[in-house]
């Protein structure tokens, strides 16, 4: 496949690009900085709020063949002012949806977050895909705005969409509520590539987590479009130190972003 993935100079974004080419695609990044040193493939700079600069993208990559996808990885990963959480993950996706529908790109994979969810009481039960939207920041408000943008193009237009909401995507985890939520390296690309080729899934949701011991979000949607994870954070478990807001990150789905330091002013 020939997939443009925005935000590719970004955590994510740089073990996403990477991985995909290993596995036989065709790659072009996007971001707002320059491509890292050393990296092979084509790469197009510009922000993807601005849907003048997006449109140009794409219109630049439609002589160069079809582009069979886009996985949307930009946007800025904490917590910032409301407005600034609507332009990185909402305008931000608008923009790319226009220009797919203008150049006929079918799929999207994007990188939601257990944010759009992370008000949701741990005592609750394990949470699954038909949790209702319920944000623990401007954030995660954020993802749930730009998930219904995306189901909304889904409807109108035939796209394919599916939206991860990720855990915490990192080398190893580093926290008790991370033997949980882990995505390793390995499985997140594991899930875009599910993601990317997956038949004809409409609009969908899948939680982004390794097969962690002590998850407790629903692996069954993500299984059933073929994202088989095959890590387990409980292999670390032994190197992680309890920490003095374990307890209250252990309240609700967000953890930390649930707790009253992240409370500011709209
Ligand atoms: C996310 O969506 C954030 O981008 C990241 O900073 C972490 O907070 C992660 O979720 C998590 O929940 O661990």
């Amino acid at each position: 496949m020939r997939v443009l993935v925005s935000g590719a100079a970004g955590s994510l974004g740089r073990v996403i690009t990477v991985g995909l080419i290993e596995l036989g695609h065709e790659v072009v990044g996007l971001d707002l900085v320059p491509a890292p040193e050393g990296a092979t493939f084509a790469w197009h700079e510009a922000d993807c709020a601005d849907a003048d600069a997006v449109a140009a993208v794409f219109a630049a990559l439609s002589t160069g063949g079809r582009l069979d996808a886009v996985v949307h990885l930009a946007g800025v990963p904490e917590e910032v002012s409301l407005p600034d959480e609507l332009t990185s993950h909402v305008i931000t996706t608008a923009a790319l949806l226009d220009a797919m529908v203008a150049h006929d790109v079918p799929r999207l994979v994007y990188a939601s977050s257990n944010h759009a969810v992370g008000r949701t009481p741990r005592a609750d039960g394990e949470l699954t895909v038909g949790a209702l939207p319920r944000a623990d920041t401007y954030y995660g408000v954020a993802k749930v705005a730009a998930e219904a943008l995306l189901q909304l193009f889904v409807d109108r237009h035939g796209l394919d969409v599916v939206s991860c909401r990720i855990g915490s995507f990192l080398e190893e985890p580093t926290s008790v509520r991370g033997l949980s939520t882990w995505l390793s390296h390995g499985d997140g690309l594991r899930m875009v590539e599910a993601a990317l080729t997956t038949p004809a899934p409409g609009y969908a949701v899948l939680y982004g987590i390794s097969a962690n011991t002590r998850a407790w979000w629903d692996l069954g949607p993500g299984r059933a479009l073929g994202y088989e994870p095959q890590d387990d954070a409980e292999a670390y478990a032994d190197r992680v130190e309890p920490g003095p807001y374990d307890e209250a990150e252990a309240e609700f789905v967000g953890g930390p972003f649930a707790t009253a330091q992240f409370q500011r002013p709209a």
